[in-house]
């Protein structure tokens, strides 16, 4: 039996999130620590709710809560509890002055007006996959707010456009719990160790790979979608690509940031702007995009380019590896 050596028995844990924060803090000079703290504040809720979808099948939390959210879609228990929660540890961290979510039809004012930041979220994404056990995830955007310190929050603070988000990232709830994030300079991903209660980092800037051969979209909706689109899969075929679509955002965008990948939500006849929501799924995911090196486009332009005009406006969205992004489009 080959017997661990004390060294080998006593590895180095690694970096945890705390440490990489205050790590990364101290190469601003000015940073006086509310993004830190804020980002820790996110990292909580990712912890607490990690804990409610491990424990969903056990107690009577998955599955329909019977009431629908302001975009007229059944909410599911799972999405109002990482809703509660978010909100909470937000407001109790003191950071942040304003919060948007998806579960949310206006801005809900944490009270805290000193806080120089807002938060943009969609608190649990692919809620519907819980109680068939899918990979879920939470998305989330930030911005320094634009309006006066001490006065509440306003429209402006969350219609700044994608550009100006300071941190965006996103929390995949898979067969490992991950958190992934970028304050602007490179992307870094932490796996959650149950036994330390800690996000170590795992995967240290991720660089998304400028090709690959997966293609995510829904092709049950193939008939609706638009020409470019169309050829599009046809190309991927052509190629013996692997079609992966777990119809979990994060789940596909992450695999896709690894692996080299593109996922595709096209306007349909019934989403003529896409499905998916601008301020906090296409922003943020295109934020990580970018800062790892690949792309992100509406099918005209680049999604951080878009000027918002409402908190929860749609757009179609091409997201992955650059070249295979810049395909889609010229097709
Ligand atoms: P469809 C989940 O509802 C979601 O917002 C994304 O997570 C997912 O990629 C997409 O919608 C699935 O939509 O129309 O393919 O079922």
């Amino acid at each position: 039996m080959n017997v661990r050596t004390a060294q080998e028995l006593a590895l180095p844990v690694g970096v945890t999130l705390d440490r990489f924060i205050m790590h990364s803090q101290s190469a601003f000079p000015y940073a006086t620590g509310e993004l830190s703290q804020l980002l820790r504040d996110i990292a909580l809720a990712g912890k607490i709710i990690n804990r409610e979808i491990n424990r969903a099948g056990l107690v009577d939390i998955a599955g329909a809560n019977g009431t629908e959210n302001v975009q007229g879609e059944n909410q599911q228990k799972l999405d109002i509890v990482a809703n509660i929660r978010f909100i909470r540890a937000l407001k109790n961290g003191g950071e942040v002055c304003a919060i948007l979510s998806e579960e949310d039809e206006d801005i809900i004012h944490t009270g805290n007006n000193h806080g120089k930041y807002v938060v943009a979220m969609d608190p649990l994404d692919g809620s519907s996959n819980i109680d068939v056990n899918v990979s879920i995830g939470t998305i989330f955007s930030i911005y320094r707010r634009v309006t006066l310190i001490s006065e509440p929050a306003s429209m402006a603070d969350f219609l700044q456009g994608g550009r100006k988000q300071i941190a965006a990232g996103y929390i995949l709830y898979g067969s490992s719990t991950m958190l992934v994030y970028s304050t602007g300079d490179g992307v870094n991903g932490f796996t959650y160790d149950h036994s330390l209660g800690e996000f170590i980092l795992s995967h240290k800037n991720i660089c998304s790979p400028a090709h690959g051969n997966i293609y995510s979209v829904n092709e049950g909706h193939y008939n609706s979608y638009p020409p470019f689109v169309k050829n599009y899969i046809s190309h991927c075929k052509s190629k013996s690509y692997s079609g992966r679509y777990i119809g979990s955002l994060v789940g596909d965008f992450h695999r896709n940031l690894l692996k080299g990948g593109v996922y595709l939500y096209p306007s349909t006849k019934t989403d003529p702007k896409g499905k998916l929501r601008l301020l906090y799924e296409c922003y943020p995911l295109a934020f990580i995009a970018e800062k790892s090196g690949g792309k992100a486009s509406d099918g005209f332009g680049n999604i951080l380019d878009i000027i918002p005009d409402s908190f929860h406006q749609r757009s179609p969205i091409y997201i992955g590896s650059a070249e295979m992004v810049k395909d889609v489009i010229k097709l």
